[in-house]
């Protein structure tokens, strides 16, 4: 590495002196972490930030006694749109832990048996464009349709809301705007004192009232006709009572929190889904092997109906989609903050306030993974491996009190999906598709499109 200065043992690289490269953040952090090592400080704006990418950092940093979430300067970007959303909220607003008390019943176990046939009915949108894709030898886009498929899920399946995606050639323009706005979240960082962003912000405004608009057409559809309380996630929003004191969210949270899952809800489950079919497309034997587990499920019935049960039967397809989540996970950072003064590691102090950010990546690719750690391979969730390992190794969904909310839903959906189409196709990789990474905070694979052959089952 080259010569650079010290703090506490650790490296320190200054963003004024050694900007980050161009192209997905994601993958100059990684970069990063391969000159200077899995533990280094960046200095952004005379402030230190310790980038920890190790088991036995990310180990300490999950300790909730000493550390907690830190909202960085990326998220506090996204506030701009999401405001006091679940995923935005800074800890110590009381919206957080309100909103997260009433909306939890919505993520319990029971909750996905009730999304099931919900997301089925979705799934059998995407199998109808595909069929048609398949019969007219015209490739698919996969993050695409990937998209369209969980934005639907998660509008019906949330918000009894049908953003219809599958009815238009164009994504529905939700996705254009979120995409832009997530962009904006993230460029907005790195910005330079010399260059005027007057127009930037100004398309940023247009995109974020476009976000809200939808947002009220969401609620307007739900109060327009009275009608008996849902208990979806929606519903909950807008009437479930806290136990502590018998009030609601109010109305400026209730948008916030529309928006978040919206996002949230749909966004990095569809880029996990395309990375997992381009994992498919590229390892026949592991794609042998989901459809041997499906074929064990479905025999060779053409058009099978999955129940809810069949999900959780789907092992080694979950193993997949696990596997896909330790290369490319969908979110890949998130940052922490000592509570107090302390020390992590090897005599590293950190002042309370001080925030940390876990490169994902990097800790999916510690030595704990092996020595092929860039290796596709299922086999390392296999029930006695995962036993054996560390639960801090893998934490696509963060960590803590402020985990993800939403990863059973995630699962389910995907692992049902996934499991379908392994069922149904053929994945011709037509192109030699060469992986690229596209990261609008999140990551996706740009640009995969893949032909699709009717599969007899069994075959
Ligand atoms: Mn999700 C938080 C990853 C699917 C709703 N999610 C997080 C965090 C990660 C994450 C990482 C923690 C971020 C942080 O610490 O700053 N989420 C994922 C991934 C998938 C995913 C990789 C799919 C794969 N998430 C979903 C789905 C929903 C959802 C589906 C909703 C239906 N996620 C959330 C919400 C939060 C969150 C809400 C914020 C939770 C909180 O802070 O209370």
């Amino acid at each position: 590495p080259p010569h650079t200065e010290m703090r506490d043992g650790l490296p320190v690289v200054d963003l004024a002196t050694s900007p980050l490269p161009a192209g997905p953040p994601v993958l100059a952090n990684m970069e990063r972490a391969r000159t200077y090592g899995p533990a280094y400080f960046q200095r952004f704006g005379g402030f230190d930030v310790l980038f920890a990418g190790g088991l036995d950092l990310v180990t300490e940093l999950a300790d909730e006694q000493r550390f907690t979430k830190f909202v960085g300067p990326a998220l506090v970007n996204v506030r701009e749109f999401a405001g006091d959303g679940l995923f935005t909220a800074f800890n110590d607003e009381p919206n957080w832990a309100k909103a997260h008390d009433l909306l939890m019943p919505a993520f319990a176990l029971g909750s996905m048996r009730r999304y099931h046939p919900v997301m089925l009915r979705v799934a059998h949108r995407l199998l109808d464009t595909w069929d048609r894709r398949a019969a007219a030898g015209t490739p698919v886009d996969v993050a695409d349709d990937m998209t369209r498929m969980t934005l639907d899920t998660i509008g019906l399946a949330g918000f009894g809301f049908d953003f219809g995606s599958f009815d238009s050639d164009r994504p529905h323009p939700f996705v254009g705007a979120m995409v832009r706005c997530l962009t904006w979240a993230m460029t907005k960082t790195g910005r330079k004192p010399d260059v005027d962003y007057g127009e930037v912000d100004e398309a940023f405004r247009a995109d974020a009232d476009y976000l809200a608009s939808v947002v009220d057409e969401v609620i307007a559809a739900r109060t327009a006709v009275p009608q008996p309380e849902a208990d979806d996630l929606l519903g909950l929003m807008l009437s479930a009572r806290h136990p502590s004191d018998g009030t609601t969210l109010d109305k400026a949270n209730i948008r916030n929190q529309v928006i978040t899952f919206l996002i949230a809800g749909h966004e990095t489950t569809s880029g996990t889904l395309a990375f997992a079919l381009y994992f498919l497309s590229q390892h026949p034997e592991v794609l042998h092997r989901v459809q041997r587990e499906v074929d064990e499920l479905w025999g060779d019935v053409a058009d099978p109906e999955p129940t809810y049960e069949d999900v959780g039967r789907l092992r080694y397809t979950r193993q997949v989609l696990n596997e896909t989540l330790r290369l490319w996970p969908a979110a890949p950072g998130f940052g922490r903050q000592a509570l107090k003064d302390t020390v992590i590691g090897d005599g590293v102090r950190m002042r309370a306030g001080q925030p940390a950010l876990v490169s994902v990546p990097m800790l999916h690719r510690d030595p704990v993974w092996g020595d092929n750690p860039d290796l596709f391979d299922p086999s390392r969730f296999d029930p006695e491996a995962e036993a054996a390992r560390s639960p801090h190794a893998f934490k696509p969904f963060g960590t803590g009190e402020r985990a993800c909310i939403g990863r059973q839903f995630a699962l389910h959906e995907a692992t049902m999906l996934l499991g379908m189409l392994a069922h149904r196709y053929r994945l011709i990789d037509h192109a030699r598709y060469q992986l690229t990474i596209k990261q609008t905070l999140t990551i996706k694979p740009d640009g995969f499109t893949l032909n699709l052959i009717p599969r007899t089952p069994g075959e």
